[in-house]
């Protein structure tokens, strides 16, 4: 088998070994691929330029070579804030209300992905292995293959694929679905979008799901499968031992002052439920005074896209939320929110997960949510926080012994909250042995050998 090639919206690079401590887990894992393979890692530099050349950026370290290309301003607002970020991100989410359809923003995705195929096909040889990643880049095999590509080409969605009754809401859908059957394999992080992708095939193009994930439409076919992606344990367990986790842990554990620490961290947005979260915990200090005074949660939100009006929206909304509740709540000497609006390196959210009590994780709806694994990774084995889950989000299906809760239910919330900060030690060790079996046996390297071993077995027929 030849090179992988990763082709994704956004690159990320091996840093140097003094900054490893903030590379996120899915580039170590794609990192170590590519330098086994000697690879390429494909997708926009991040940057914009007045007119689009197809000018290739090339970069190599660390044994991996990133191939970058720069985009237009129209093409960023119309590919990647608009279709993919303002269009099928909500939707995607079960956000139909805030999907804005708008023909521009669909050429200007259809046109970003056959620049990246016409910029990147001619540096792809024969027997290279091509993985596609997420939803800025559905229709890319498909203008692969329009190049002449024959290449196995596998796609993974990061996040969650909707029902078809939501799909079917998409201008064009069938067009967008249809291009997928040029992949030879398409990945999903839980069976449940891997079921609703199914029903789409079958009620929607009368196509085939066959007992081995095998799809078949208009003779076309295609392998699908369920690949839940992981954290790279050893790696964040090694990180903990490191002096800015020390630090993180220490800041957090003395500005508690022997209080109970809950702890939520996010990229802001809206699908991550920060407002119903804010609310739930409001219900658990109005129910439960005991507690008044004796805990405190900490919620790390980093602003993201700032340039999609919604964001903006959100961000005003969570402001005033966690003011009203400090100014209900709050004592001389103690606030009950502390809401940050600051991302923090790896090394520094290791040491304030292992501060935390209790990890309040409720998005409404998530592909998976790496977080919640890298919170369970962080604990203390003789003395264990509870993670509290959404059951919405990919990981409840594998975090079983969370606490899962209805993300929408203030009194669910509440309640978990209260169960969580009771919780006898032997109940949480019991609890997090099992969740860290799962995350350790689930992780990162898992997700990607299983996916490129099922891209290498995938070739039902030769494409033509
Ligand atoms: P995200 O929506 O970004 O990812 P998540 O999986 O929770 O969601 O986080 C990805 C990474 O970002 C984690 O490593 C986390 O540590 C980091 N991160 C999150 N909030 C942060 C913060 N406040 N400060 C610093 N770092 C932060 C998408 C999908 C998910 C899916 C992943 C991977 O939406 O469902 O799990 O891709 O497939």
């Amino acid at each position: 088998m030849g090179r992988l090639i990763v082709i994704s919206n956004r690159v990320s690079a091996p840093k140097p070994r003094s900054a490893e401590g903030s590379q996120g887990g899915l580039a170590v894992a794609l990192v170590a691929a590519l330098q086994e393979s000697d690879g390429l890692w494909f997708g926009w530099s991040g940057r914009k330029t007045d007119h689009y050349s197809g000018e290739v950026h090339i970069e190599r370290h660390e044994g991996v070579a990133t191939a970058t290309v720069d985009l237009e301003e129209q093409d960023v607002d119309e590919y990647y804030n608009g279709y993919a970020n303002r269009t099928l991100w909500p939707l995607f989410h079960y956000r139909i209300d805030l999907a804005e359809f708008d023909r521009t923003f669909g050429s200007g995705y259809e046109r970003v992905n056959e620049r990246f195929a016409a910029t990147f096909a001619p540096m792809i040889e024969a027997d290279d292995l091509v993985w596609v990643h997420d939803y800025h880049l559905i229709p890319l095999g498909q203008q692969l293959r329009a190049r002449g590509l024959k290449n196995r080409i596998g796609f993974f969605l990061h996040i969650p694929w909707p029902p078809q009754r939501l799909m079917v809401s998409l201008p064009y859908h069938q067009r967008l679905v249809r291009s997928m059957l040029d992949y030879d394999l398409i990945g999903f992080q839980t069976d449940e979008w891997l079921e609703s992708f199914h029903h789409y095939i079958e009620r929607e193009l009368g196509g085939t799901v066959e007992p081995d994930g095998t799809i078949e439409v208009d003779g076309r076919r295609a392998k699908t499968a369920a690949f839940p992606i992981g954290i790279d344990v050893r790696e964040f367990e090694q990180v903990l031992a490191r002096p800015d986790a020390r630090n993180a842990y220490e800041t957090l554990h003395r500005s508690a002052e022997g209080r109970k620490v809950i702890i939520g961290v996010d990229r802001l947005d809206y699908s991550k439920g920060l407002t119903e979260r804010f609310n739930g915990y409001r219900r658990f200090l109005e129910e439960n005074p005991d507690w008044l005074g004796r805990v405190s949660f900490l919620q790390i939100a980093p602003p993201t896209r700032g340039e999609v009006h919604t964001y903006e929206h959100i961000r005003e909304e969570l402001d005033a939320l966690s003011g009203r509740i400090n100014g209900e709540f709050a004592h001389v000497d103690w606030v009950p929110i502390r809401y940050v609006n600051q991302g923090y390196p790896r090394d520094g959210l290791s040491g304030f997960y292992r501060a935390a009590d209790v990890a309040l994780i409720t998005p409404l709806r998530d592909g998976m949510n790496l977080v919640a694994k890298e919170y369970v990774a962080s604990q203390d084995p003789d003395d264990p926080g509870v993670l509290i889950l959404s059951r919405f989000a990919g990981a409840a299906h594998q975090l079983r012994e969370a606490l899962l809760v209805n993300p929408y239910s203030k009194d669910e919330v509440s309640d978990a909250i209260r169960k969580a900060l009771d919780m006898p030690r032997a109940e949480r060790i019991r609890r997090w042995e099992a969740l860290i079996d799962n995350v350790r046996e689930e992780d990162v390297l898992h997700w990607r050998r299983a996916f490129v071993k099922a891209l290498e077995g995938s070739r039902t027929a030769a494409p033509e």
